[in-house]
């Protein structure tokens, strides 16, 4: 008989019940993880914390064994699966907060990837501090972000990319903002695990942004910032 199968996740106090949570993101349990995740829930965590302890925290973990060759492509797809269920159920209480709308973020991942975890965090942090996102999704060519910039007139153009041959595209996509001259009617924030704030600048990106609370404070200075220029 296995431990497994008797463990039941009411309960277990908080802590071992994250411990649970990380193993269970691990193998991909979908169920189990929105289970966990309604169980924090009615214990009174906020919808961060359990984002950040418990979903981010077992996420990072399958990062590291899929880096070491433990774990493989279809075991991450089932992990990412998992995380997926637990950010839905947070994601409309994360954009509860009531903030009044502070601006505006077109944000998509770049040409050649389909990482959209990452992204979407982005994009419910941002909605639950009070911006209004419109996500076009993963592999996007700059068509894609001129026309939704076009469309949507936003503040803020954010660009994530998770691959080392797919992050040299946010560059394509700034100098044609340059070529067209639009460069300077946004705010361009740039993300994932294989930036840096070197690669940013050089770039010609207004800000890097290590995590997604950096993008929310770092959104919020330069929003407030360009408000402030038009009000002067
Ligand atoms: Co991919 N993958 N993957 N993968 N994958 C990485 C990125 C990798 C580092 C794994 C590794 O080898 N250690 C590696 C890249 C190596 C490199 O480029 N140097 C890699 C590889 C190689 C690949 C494939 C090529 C594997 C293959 O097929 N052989 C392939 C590529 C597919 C493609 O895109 N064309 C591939 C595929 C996949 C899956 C489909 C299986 C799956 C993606 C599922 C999905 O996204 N729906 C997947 C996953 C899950 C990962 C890892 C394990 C986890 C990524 C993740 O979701 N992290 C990843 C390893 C790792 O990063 N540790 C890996 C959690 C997420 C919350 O963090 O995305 O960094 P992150 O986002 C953070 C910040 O970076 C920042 O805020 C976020 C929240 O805090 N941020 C922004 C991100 N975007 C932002 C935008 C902003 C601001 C901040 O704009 C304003």
């Amino acid at each position: 008989m296995s431990d497994e199968e008797d463990i039941v996740l009411s309960e277990l106090n908080d802590d071992e019940l994250v411990e649970q949570m990380f193993d269970d993101l691990y193998d991909g349990l979908k169920e189990e993880i929105e289970e966990g995740v309604n169980i924090l829930l009615e214990r009174g965590w906020t919808p961060y914390d359990i984002l950040t302890k418990a979903l981010v925290g077992g996420m990072t973990i399958v990062g590291h064994d899929f880096r070491d060759g433990i774990l493989f492509v279809p075991e991450v797809l089932l992990a990412a699966n998992a995380m997926k269920g637990g950010m839905t159920i947070l994601k409309p209480l994360l954009a509860e907060t009531g903030a009044p709308r502070v601006g505006k973020m077109v944000i998509g991942t770049v040409k050649g990837d389909i990482h959209d975890i990452g992204k979407n965090l982005v994009s419910m942090m941002m909605e639950g501090a009070g911006f209004e996102v419109v996500d076009i999704g993963i592999n996007n060519p700059v068509e894609n972000y001129l026309e939704a910039l076009e469309t949507e007139q936003p503040d803020i153009l954010g660009m994530s990319a998770l691959l080392t041959t797919t992050m040299p595209y946010m560059k394509v996509v700034i100098d044609t903002l340059v070529e067209q001259g639009l460069r300077e009617d946004y705010i361009v924030l740039v993300g994932g695990a294989p930036l840096n704030e070197e690669f940013g600048k050089a770039i010609g990106a207004d800000a890097y942004c290590r995590d997604a609370a950096v993008a929310v404070e770092t959104a919020k200075t330069f929003v407030s910032r360009k408000h402030n220029q038009l009000a002067g």
